[in-house]
């Protein structure tokens, strides 16, 4: 079976051996395998913390978590009853419909209307679709948002918060050169010099209009990120700061970075009745 309906999670496997296990609390991505692009070796794409809490208690340390309706403590007046990252996260989607599903891959959307827990912190009239396809060595993740109002606009940040299962010390990450980025380790604004980014040292960098497609290279592998309408992209590793953080396993700051496609330098104004889809699409080169 192509889609596994579990009680608390979707499976879904594609013909020649790639597999996603997605949790409904946040839509949380939590596994995704693929094959080696030169070999039939099934490797996990994304690194989850072994302390990660899976029971739906807190947003999940690892995979991919939707970051929706902001990015990081709010910002805006209309947002200030949100926690960090918004509410998306620890919320349980519904599953909607089996989008795709032959040899070229399988598709599902799930979906997320308000209720009266997000309407205490949020009282916009939104909804929003997920769509997961997975390819032999490609995951494609599109966040669809929607304004329900007929008049008024609904002002929202997004952001796939994309934990890549790679050996930290060894990756760089391009071409970020010459963007304008806010280092949130130093709290202040700087001009990105360096051709190939790593994150040997504490990294938590917004990048501003970024070029919408990323090559994240290492001596054993090569992943691409592509975006679609995410026009920033932040870069995440804690490093030794990663000690500070409950549900991070020892040493886990090591086995992963975050590249995170997102809409989170200003917001998107969203004018009544109209929709916004920002994608990313992550595809395994070797
Ligand atoms: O996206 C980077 C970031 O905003 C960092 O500042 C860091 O705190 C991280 O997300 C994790 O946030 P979380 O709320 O999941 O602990």
């Amino acid at each position: 079976m192509p889609v596994q309906h579990q009680t608390d999670s979707i499976i879904l496997q594609h013909p020649e051996g790639a597999s996603v296990t997605l949790l409904l609390y946040g839509a949380t991505i939590i596994s995704w395998k693929s094959p080696s692009v030169d070999s039939d070796e099934i490797k996990e794409r994304l690194f989850v913390s072994s302390k990660a809490f899976l029971d739906g208690s807190k947003p999940v340390r690892g995979g991919i978590p939707i970051v929706f309706p902001c990015f990081g403590a709010p910002a805006l007046p209309e947002h200030s009853k949100l926690g960090q990252h918004g509410f998306a996260r620890n919320e349980i989607w519904k599953f909607d419909s089996t989008v795709m599903d032959n040899d070229a891959g399988v598709s599902v959307r799930f979906v997320l209307e308000t209720n009266p827990r997000i309407f205490g912190v949020f009282e916009k009239p939104f909804s929003l679709a997920y769509v997961v396809t997975l390819a032999k060595h490609q995951l494609s993740t599109g966040l669809h948002v929607r304004n329900l109002s007929p008049s008024a606009d609904l002002d929202f940040q997004a952001l796939l918060h994309t934990y890549l299962a790679v050996p930290a010390n060894e990756v760089s990450i391009s071409p970020l050169t010459d963007l304008t980025y806010y280092d949130k380790t130093e709290d202040r604004v700087k001009k990105e010099m360096r051709d190939l980014v790593d994150v040997k040292k504490y990294t938590d960098s917004v990048y501003e209009n970024a070029p919408l497609k990323y090559d994240i290279n290492w001596k054993d592998g090569a992943i691409e990120v592509r975006a679609k309408n995410f026009k920033d992209v932040v870069v995440w590793n804690p490093q030794q700061e990663g000690k500070n953080i409950g549900d991070m396993e020892e040493g886990g700051w090591e086995r992963y970075v975050c590249v995170e496609p997102g809409y989170v330098q200003g917001c998107v104004h969203l004018p009544p009745n109209e929709e916004w889809f920002g994608q990313q699409v992550i595809t395994v080169h070797k």
